[in-house]
């Protein structure tokens, strides 16, 4: 019985793959070279327009183009950062009910890609989801620049995944350096 106990747990454990854990509140990160890097750094003022999220996704999308894993879990971090300082005040009932709901799911993915630096596959999978967290956050509260919401058919076995983008050059997160130009503007945010 407790050999029966020992493996539910193991099992349990080996299941809990997706790793976050006490890792994600670090704010610090040592980089390839063995320098010390402050990667989250924290907005100083709360913000009361979807700028900040807006820039670290960005950033985050640029890091996925360049297959670069390092960078995105950087720009993941300081994503989890914006969404934190995020000031809901200004919005009205409608906007603050979708932002409250966006905010937890996003921050998730956000903290998933920060914490797995050295997984740009797992990074990917959860950018897919955050994508839509961010243009449904767009279209609710709005931008503060133009975007282009872009598909690219083929990742995930040819299921297809959208991005949104702040130029409308293709420019391939999922499929990175492998397949840059993969993708087709769907619609455009102002
Ligand atoms: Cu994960």
């Amino acid at each position: 019985m407790k050999t029966l106990i020992l493996s539910a747990i193991i099992l349990l454990f080996g299941i809990t793959s997706c790793n976050t854990g006490t890792k994600q509140n670090s704010t610090s990160s040592v980089t390839g070279n063995g320098t010390e890097q402050i990667t989250a750094k924290a907005p100083s003022a709360t913000a009361s327009s979807t700028e900040g999220i807006i820039d670290s996704y960005i950033k985050l999308k640029n890091a996925l183009t360049q297959d670069d894993d390092q960078d995105a879990a950087i720009a993941g971090k300081e994503l989890i950062a914006s969404l934190d300082s995020f000031d809901k005040s200004s919005l009205n009932e409608a906007q603050a009910k979708e932002y409250t709901d966006i905010y937890e799911d996003a921050r998730e993915h956000a903290a998933h890609i920060g914490a797995n630096a050295g997984n740009i596959k797992h990074q990917r999978e959860h950018f897919e989801t955050l994508s839509k967290d961010v243009y449904d956050l767009v279209k609710a509260v709005g931008g503060t620049q133009k975007l282009y919401y872009v598909n690219c058919p083929m990742y995930n076995d040819n299921k297809g995944a959208n991005w949104l983008s702040e130029i409308k050059e293709i420019q391939n997160p999922y499929l990175g350096k492998q397949m840059p130009e993969c993708g087709t503007v769907k619609e455009e945010l102002n």
